[in-house]
């Protein structure tokens, strides 16, 4: 079945292009520091937001049904959502999807049933895929739906329920790796709680270090050789989930000896909602050597919850693409649309001007990196500030040749009076400025 035919394959046309069905910056082939850009960008569209929702809200029901989600047998269903899934992105000309076990195929009364249609599903993808050229960027199970995780799945005060997430990540795990997934993602919408009073923390926390270290020795043991990633929020739906920020992550990961093998999936809206901007996260991740890959959705900068629109704010994805270029690109990861319409946006080409908005903007960030990085002006200002840490008193400090005893010393027998010198960061917010355009 098809669904796009009004729409024409999107294709590059330059900055002067006026064409809302045209790219402006994205030009998949340009090379742009040595790689292309579709090589930079990794760019994936996910299927749960873009052809599983329909524009319903916890106010009111879809305001935009879609005709691959209306036939009554559930696998035809799947199907055609697979045929919509593949004809859209190829439409895009874009290189990778990503998937929940729930989006793809139907869920049956009993978990073998479930299996059953994901492997048949798997199949039909697996066709798809050879047709399209399309590659799997992750895939991942939904943990969070269905109400027998309504308090958590690893998390769960029942084992039983534990046991049936592992099997529902198994058998997506299994499938990912059959399809050449490039990652696997892990987001635990319901790891958390909403009330201490029914709620053991410390208990929940043994619990989620138990999944993951089981999921961890099956990879192991299949050859799955995609990269595990850990996708931080700090709430919503529960109150506190246990997965807050990358640094909660890291240190809950170091905490159980399972640091080297996950990585973290980052969402510009989750480090919003965390109180950190989108690239202190993406910086955060590089430095602790945690980058994985990036979900591009970002927040309403008034809203409080998780709005999952198309990446807009050009500033914030020039400051996150020169962390990620800095640290030697994606390497498994790429930047998921986790996007969603807006419910007013009822529109099938509506689908199309959302993606190539948000798919423009990262290219066009992309060669505003290039600019910056041609004389690196932010690297060489960082470089001289720090400067005195690599050398004197800064390297014995560092390599331990002062304890407190002696670092009091100098201060009084050498008199110190450090003077205060500018931080510059209106200068260079004035630069990155002057480079956006
Ligand atoms: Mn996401």
């Amino acid at each position: 079945m098809t669904y796009f035919a009004n729409v024409p394959t999107i294709e590059y046309k330059g900055a002067n292009s006026t064409d809302p069905l045209s790219y402006r910056y994205y030009n998949p082939k340009q090379k742009v520091m040595g790689k292309t850009m579709e090589e930079h960008l990794r760019l994936a569209v996910c299927y749960w937001h873009t052809f599983c929702w329909e524009g319903s809200d916890i106010f009111g029901e879809a305001t935009f049904p879609r005709a691959w989600n209306q036939d009554a047998d559930p696998i035809q269903r799947a199907k055609h959502r697979a045929d919509a899934a593949f004809e859209f992105i190829s439409k895009m000309n874009l290189p990778y999807y990503a998937f929940h076990d729930v989006d793809v195929a139907p869920q049956g009364s009993t978990l073998k049933e479930s299996n059953k249609n994901l492997k048949i599903i798997a199949d039909y993808l697996a066709g798809k895929m050879q047709d399209t050229r399309i590659k799997l960027l992750w895939g991942t199970a939904n943990l969070f739906s269905h109400r027998r995780y309504m308090a958590g799945a690893s998390t769960n005060n029942n084992p039983e329920v534990f046991a049936y997430a592992a099997a529902q990540v198994k058998a997506a795990l299994d499938v990912t790796h059959d399809l050449n997934g490039e990652n696997y993602v892990f987001w635990g919408g319901r790891e958390g709680y909403d009330s201490l009073l029914n709620t053991d923390l410390k208990q929940e926390a043994e619990q989620y270090a138990k999944f993951l270290s089981l999921i961890v020795d099956y990879k192991h043991k299949i050859g799955f050789k995609g990269t595990f990633l850990i996708e931080p929020k700090p709430c919503e739906p529960t109150k506190h989930q246990y997965d807050y920020d990358t640094a909660t992550v890291l240190a809950f990961l170091q905490k159980y000896g399972l640091e080297k093998e996950f990585r973290v999936n980052i969402e510009a809206n989750h480090a919003t909602l965390a109180g950190h901007s989108f690239p202190h996260e993406v910086a955060y991740a590089c430095a602790n050597n945690m980058f994985g890959s990036i979900d591009a959705n970002q927040g309403d900068p008034q809203l409080g919850w998780d709005t999952d629109q198309f990446p807009m704010h050009l500033s914030d994805l020039v400051q996150v693409l020169y962390a990620i270029v800095a640290h030697g690109g994606f390497t498994t990861g790429g930047f998921n649309f986790d996007t969603k319409l807006r419910r007013q946006s009822t529109d099938l080409e509506d689908m199309f001007y959302g993606t190539i908005c948000g798919v423009d903007n990262l290219a066009r960030a992309l060669l505003i990196v290039d600019g910056m990085m041609t004389h690196d002006e932010f690297k060489t200002f960082k470089q001289a500030r720090y400067s005195k840490w690599h050398e004197g008193l800064g390297q014995d400090i560092l390599k331990g040749k002062m304890d407190l005893d002696a670092l009091s010393a100098l201060a009084l027998d050498q008199n110190l009076n450090p003077q205060p010198v500018s931080g510059h960061q209106e200068l260079l917010e004035s630069k990155l400025n002057y480079l956006i355009k």
